[in-house]
């Protein structure tokens, strides 16, 4: 099996053809569109924008290489019972978990407010998994799907960078899976915690993984040689 080498940070990363699994973080709705969960925190969720782009560039070289794909969503059951009293309560917002909004019930499955951005919509055969915490293991069912499939390595993007990413990262890491987090495919709604985050996962030898930009990931994928489909 081919073998892909790029240099990141904080040493080179390499990771296996159609063994590494590229990862987007709630990319939805309501967490980068005004009226939805993010805004409700009192975010600015326009600095989340940027990663739209990266995202959508890996995706098309992941699918044209028929790698597997996983799209999370923070979502909880239309009846809360997955959302804890302590989650739901938590602080001031403007609209809690589960209230109606502009864009349908807060964080609910199924509502507007939870789906994708349309750029980057799940295709059919993808991974999507509804998660009611922060991180993408907890409650999801998602490291046996991983495994069966025997995927050894993820390549995470999407939002916020220190929240659900590096939750769903330090999980993933503690799994077994070597991790790196694309540094243009996740922001956060505050720049400075996605800076600190990022020195925190590749600190004292790649701690808890790897950052490198997308850039250097699709150059690595195509200086190794030219698109060829293979079978999930
Ligand atoms: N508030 C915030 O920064 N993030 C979240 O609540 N969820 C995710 O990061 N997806």
């Amino acid at each position: 099996m081919t073998t892909f080498r790029l240099a990141a940070t904080p040493f080179e990363y390499a990771f296996p053809a159609a063994r590494t699994a590229l990862v987007v973080i709630d990319m939805q709705r309501d967490f980068i569109e005004p009226g939805g969960f993010g805004a409700s925190l009192g975010n600015d969720v326009s600095l989340l924008a940027p990663a739209i782009a990266p995202i959508a560039a890996l995706l098309a070289a992941w699918r044209a290489r028929a790698w597997p794909i996983v799209h999370t969503r923070e979502a909880h059951r239309p009846d809360l019972a997955d959302c804890p009293p302590a989650k739901r309560l938590r602080g001031t917002p403007t609209l809690r978990i589960g209230d109606k909004g502009p864009m349908g019930r807060v964080l609910i499955a199924g509502e507007p407010g939870a789906d994708i951005v349309p750029a980057l919509a799940p295709k059919r055969g993808e991974i999507v998994v509804d998660k009611p915490g922060k991180g993408m293991f907890w409650s999801t069912g998602l490291h046996e799907i991983l495994q069966a499939r025997g995927v050894s390595h993820l390549v995470f993007t999407g939002v916020t960078t220190e929240v659900c990413v590096q939750t769903s990262m330090r999980e993933a890491n503690d799994r077994g899976y070597a991790c790196l987090v694309v540094e243009d495919g996740t922001e956060s709604y505050f720049p400075e915690f996605k800076a600190q985050a990022l020195a925190m996962i590749a600190a004292q030898g790649a701690i808890v993984g790897w950052h490198a930009p997308s850039a250097a990931i699709l150059a690595a994928i195509e200086v190794a040689g030219p698109v060829r489909a293979v079978p999930a």
